[in-house]
């Protein structure tokens, strides 16, 4: 680092994984009160406390002083050391008591208690427990909570914590109360409380053992009219579990809350799920078919966690793909199994390649199980989520069906009750299968995304066809040089004349830098289909032909390989415009054509595949990005696919009205592929363009239709454009979640002018810095829009940098996740990587940095 820009005060220190060290005292126990307000919230915590090694007792606390401290039931001496207060106990076994007062009004930070919308709730993980109350505050220490909750009944009628309500009643000063007991001991992340005026939707579920749970649903009195999916989402979570994992709910009631200011997208607190709003409520008016299915996703997700997660939790942070990885694999397959597969592989890839490659090739490149961390919260990353989820993946496909359910039978027996690790994980897939996972755990350990360069020869005469693959490991901070991973790779011959496959597939595991796969009785010219299903989360590098791509994206009976096909098809055909301005479009002309016209494939399914990869993901094709030169490919290819098949986009637009507003998979999937052809017959410059998505938006029974035209209008400077963003603000104007889609749309909108438009809104007074959906709405979809964020004035980044700085002042977590962008300077021009460096260095010399964004920041100046 630059010694001219280190902020003042010293760098803070990394912790590390080699540090890991068992507590020195367990709380078996924990009794909590709070006396609940919004200014002042008196919080008493009655800790059992037992050791297990030598030394002082040290609770965490940030922000925290302690009002009172007694042992045993006598005040007693303690000290602080930094944030941690310090008591010296002399035995072995002790009753320690403390109280604190509190604000929840004034943390804007949503970490620990604070208010949203007139609710008091909670967030704990990672280390908000501690801005609550003194503890040892990381998962390898688990306690039994009991609760107490008092409040102002008229105010905060409803009184939530995790496990079963056991009481509740009036006290003499006419508050009330209500106290909870949560019988399975966890982790301080999973402490939950809400309090607040809501209404419910409640449900239950009987489990296979006949028990009955209660369910229910906890929101806004206005929006109860909007949970009926999240809870049929929750009922088909928990039979899925129970059907496919053997995994059975432990206590008698499960509850979500939904709340409007929240960091991520939900928490899965033991029995109290807290969900940002906008993963709860959908309902035909004013959810998108896309927000139902990440509604049904997230659901799942949370409940899953009660056993990957809760009942076997995470020992460090260190190993939060333990929980993560495992949990995103499981919510794929339960979502994959709800609908089209094919299509949720799809888009499963589309997001790893969206987010997780580029963060895998820049600065903030880390391993799924980290080596060190400045502040954990910057590791809830598309790495520790996603590319871990598709580590399990290779597990699955490696093992099987079969073994791997006995290894996770096994792993959830062994550490039932305990904090995990990664490696323990590993150990029971390999105990239960007999497979050797020996080398395969280097996917925990290497960062960085693997190339492997796949050449296929062909001996006509002798029959023979010869498979080399070639695998290389890039460098990532920290981690230079790279051994070769163990990956699964499912492959396939194709007979470029039958049109049909040569050998059933084979998966091929690649175990070294390099491999020969050699095909005996190969009759005609093979075409090959490789990584299909992607089954390793890997780039390949062929030499396959324009024709040879067609003729799969035609052929090829593995869905995501046809999709694949076609996607590598358009890639190698802008990046061929990007350099010379006059590729040849006609072979992606000709197989988007075929694709339209093929009566066998769904129509979510086409929808998929005749979308233009996005200028972001082509820029990451490029030695270094030229956004301009990719917005003219890109916007030449997607004009020439709209003009050359308008008869064939106005053909399918008309035939998928029929998909009409069916919440079915069906009409789902026509109503997609509908608005892909809209976009297309806009972009071909038709006349009618704006005139038809106008009309589809006057006419729209759903917000999936009013959106699509929306997003189609955007990219035109048309009346019609502004008249549909005038009426959508006028009818949504009390709906945030609604409005988020206002902001969002706008600064998506691929469009040369697009800044302009964006710097407006963030003085709009409808953008709310409190809220962290509004900031990524706004703030997180620009920088993501390549076109408009790489404006080469550089207005982009500074305004990118300013937000980061005014944000960082309310929600340090919200403003550390929009850096990232910035960090990309290195695959720029040297102009645009110099002021995204300046950018970065001005954000960095800001005084009174928070750590979460100092970590980003620096890391992100290399
Ligand atoms: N465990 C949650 C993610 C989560 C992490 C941090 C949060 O607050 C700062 C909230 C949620 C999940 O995977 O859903
Ligand atoms: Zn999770």
């Amino acid at each position: 680092m630059d010694i001219r820009t280190q902020p003042l005060a010293a760098a803070p220190a990394p912790v590390l994984r080699a540090d890991y060290a068992p507590p020195v005292w367990q709380v078996p126990e924990i009794a909590l009160e709070f006396d609940l307000d919004p200014a002042r919230t008196q919080v008493t915590g009655r800790l059992s406390v037992v050791r297990a090694g030598t030394g002082p007792l040290r609770l965490d606390g940030d922000g925290l002083t302690a009002d009172a401290v007694s042992v045993d039931g006598v005040p007693a001496d303690w000290t602080m050391d930094g944030d941690q207060l310090v008591i010296d106990l002399a035995g072995d076994a002790h009753l320690v008591e403390i109280r604190v007062t509190i604000a929840p009004e004034a943390n804007t930070q949503l970490m620990g208690l604070y208010a949203s919308d007139g609710l008091l709730c909670t967030q704990c993980e990672a280390e908000g427990f501690r801005r609550i109350m003194f503890f040892p505050d990381r998962p390898d220490v688990l306690a039994r909570y009991a609760v107490r909750l008092v409040a102002d009944r008229a105010r905060y009628p409803v009184l939530l914590s995790n496990g079963d309500h056991v009481d509740s009643g009036t006290l003499p000063d006419g508050r009330h109360y209500a106290d909870w007991r949560d019988p399975f001991p966890k982790p301080s992340y999973l402490f939950a409380l809400v309090a607040g005026d809501l209404a419910v939707n409640r449900d239950s579920f009987v489990t296979g053992s006949g028990k009955v749970v209660e369910l229910g649903i906890w929101v806004r009195e206005h929006d109860l009219g909007r949970t009926g999916h999240a809870m049929h989402a929750l009922k088909t979570a928990m039979a899925w579990d129970e059907r496919v994992y053997g995994r059975e709910y432990d206590l008698g009631v499960f509850n979500i809350v939904a709340v409007s200011d929240f960091n991520f997208g939900a928490m899965e607190n033991k029995g109290l799920n807290i969900f940002n709003s906008r993963y709860v409520l959908a309902d035909p008016d004013t959810a998108t078919d896309q927000d139902y299915d990440a509604v049904a996703t997230v659901v799942a997700h949370e409940y899953f966690h009660n056993w990957s997660g809760n009942r076997v939790t995470c020992r460090d942070w260190f190993q939060l793909s333990l929980k993560e990885g495992f949990t995103v694999f499981r919510d794929q397959q339960y979502s994959a199994d709800q609908g089209s597969a094919a299509v949720k592989r799809i888009e499963d890839v589309r997001v790893l390649r969206a987010a997780q490659f580029p963060e895998d090739g820049g600065p903030l490149a880390h391993p799924i199980r980290p080596d060190s961390y400045i502040e954990i919260s910057n590791f809830y990353t598309a790495t520790i989520y996603n590319k871990g989820a598709e580590v399990i993946r290779m597990m699955h496909t490696m093992l099987g069906e079969a073994a791997f359910r006995a290894g996770s039978d096994l792993y959830f027996d062994r550490h039932d009750g305990t904090a995990a690790t990664c490696e323990d994980f590993v150990a029971a897939m390999e105990d239960a299968s007999g497979h050797d996972l020996g080398m395969f755990r280097l996917w925990y350990r290497q960062a960085g995304t693997p190339r492997v360069h796949a050449a296929l020869d062909f001996d006509a005469p002798g029959g023979r066809a010869r498979l080399r693959l070639q695998q290389v490991v890039p460098a990532t901070p920290g981690q230079p040089d790279k051994q070769a991973m163990p990956m699964p790779l499912r492959i396939a011959l194709f007979g470029e004349v039958s049109g049909t496959k040569l050998l059933p597939e084979q998966t091929v595991m690649l175990d070294g830098a390099h491999q020969e796969i050699l095909f005996e009785g190969i009759g005609e010219r093979p075409v090959l289909s490789i990584n299909r299903g992607f089954s390793a989360p890997v780039t390949i590098e062929s030499d396959r032909s324009a024709a040879d791509l067609a003729f799969l994206s035609a052929h090829d009976d593995d869905p995501f390989a046809r999709y694949e096909a076609m996607q590598q098809l358009m890639v190698d055909t802008l990046v061929d415009d990007v350099a010379t301005g006059n590729a040849d479009l006609t072979p992606v002309i000709a197989a988007v054509k075929a694709t339209l016209a093929d009566p066998a494939l769904e129509p979510a399914f086409v929808a998929e595949a005749v979308l233009l990869p996005s200028e972001a993901y082509l820029g990451d094709q490029m030695p270094v990005v030229d956004p301009q030169a990719v917005t003219r490919a890109w916007d030449r290819l997607r004009g020439a696919l709209g003009a050359e098949l308008i008869a064939d986009w106005r053909g399918v637009y008309a035939g998928m009205a029929a998909g009409g507003d069916s919440l079915e998979a069906a009409g789902k999937g026509m109503r997609r592929l509908r608005g892909v052809a809209l976009g297309y017959i806009v972009a071909s410059g038709a006349a009618d363009g704006p005139a038809l998505a106008a009309a589809q938006y006057e006419a729209a029974g759903t917000m999936t239709d009013r959106q699509t035209a929306l997003s189609a209008l955007a990219m035109t400077a048309s009346a019609e454009r502004d008249a549909a963003f005038a009426a959508f603000h006028a009818r949504y104007a009390d709906n945030g979640l609604v409005l988020d889609k206002w902001f969002q749309t706008q600064a998506l909108a691929p469009r040369s002018d697009t800044i302009d438009v964006v710097e407006r809104l963030a003085r709009h007074p409808d953008f709310v810095m409190t809220n962290p959906n509004r900031l990524r709405s706004l703030v997180g979809a620009f920088a993501v829009n390549q076109r408009a964020f790489h404006d080469p004035s550089g207005r982009g980044y500074r305004f990118l940098g300013e937000m980061v700085v005014a944000i960082d002042r309310i929600n340090p977590q919200t403003a550390a996740k929009l850096v990232p962008p910035l960090g990309r300077w290195s695959r720029f021009d040297a102009a645009r990587g110099a002021m995204m460096r300046a950018e970065l260095e001005r954000v960095l010399g800001t005084e009174g940095l928070s750590k979460d964004v100092f970590e980003q920041v620096s890391k992100s100046l290399g």
